[in-house]
Order: C-alpha cells, then structure tokens, then sequence
C-alpha cells in the first residue's frame, strides 16, 4: 500500500501522512482525501495492490475521491463475511463524499 503526501505548490502539502510520492493523481489511481474538496490526508490505491483496508485516517472517513481506476470501495458489516460496496468506474469523482459512502469506507478492492 501506498500512502501519498502532496508534492508541489498546492495547500495539500500540509499533511498529517509522512510518506514519499505524490497526491496528485497518476493515471490508472483512485486516489481519496480526508476533506473534501481533495484536501486534508490523501492515499492513493493502485488495482495492482489487490484488496487494501484504507490508512486509519481514512477509515470511515473519505471527503473526496478521483478515480482513474475503476475499482471497489467496501464497508464491512461484519469483517469477512457481510460487507457493502460501490462500484468506482474510471473517470468517477466526488468532491463530497463524506456524507455518503465516504462515511463508511474501511477498504478498497479491485472489484466487488
Ligand atoms: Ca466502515
């Protein structure tokens, strides 16, 4: 898994993450903020990395997302076996998500 802090001249190198690479997007990503509007802690998640469960300041806690990547994010219900899902199609992107599934979110797959 790859945790992301910002690079360049945007606010979002005020991060809470210390990790190498970049917030902005690369193609084939999705990539998710603490805030909305693409701000606060980000993560960037990659379907080569198979199923991943979000960083802790992410869980239950996505305000924005952008996929270059079609994907699945996932609440578990009941760890392992009962779980929620939203198909990410590349090209998605919500500039609020914290009142939806955002909310929710513990972890993302590469499909549902
Ligand atoms: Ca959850």
């Amino acid at each position: 898994m790859r945790i992301a802090a910002a690079a360049g001249a945007t606010a979002l190198a005020m991060l809470t993450f210390a990790a190498p690479a970049s917030a902005a997007a690369r193609a084939g990503d999705i990539c998710m903020w603490s805030q909305r509007d693409y701000k606060g802690a980000s993560w960037c998640w990659n379907p080569g990395n198979g199923y991943v469960d979000v960083p802790p300041a992410l869980h239950d806690n996505v305000g924005s997302f952008r996929a270059e990547a079609a994907g699945c994010f996932i609440n578990w219900i009941r760890p392992g076996s009962q779980k929620e899902t939203r198909v990410v199609r590349n090209g998605d992107y919500r500039r609020v998500y914290d009142n939806d599934f955002g909310g929710r979110i513990d972890a993302v797959a590469p499909r549902c």
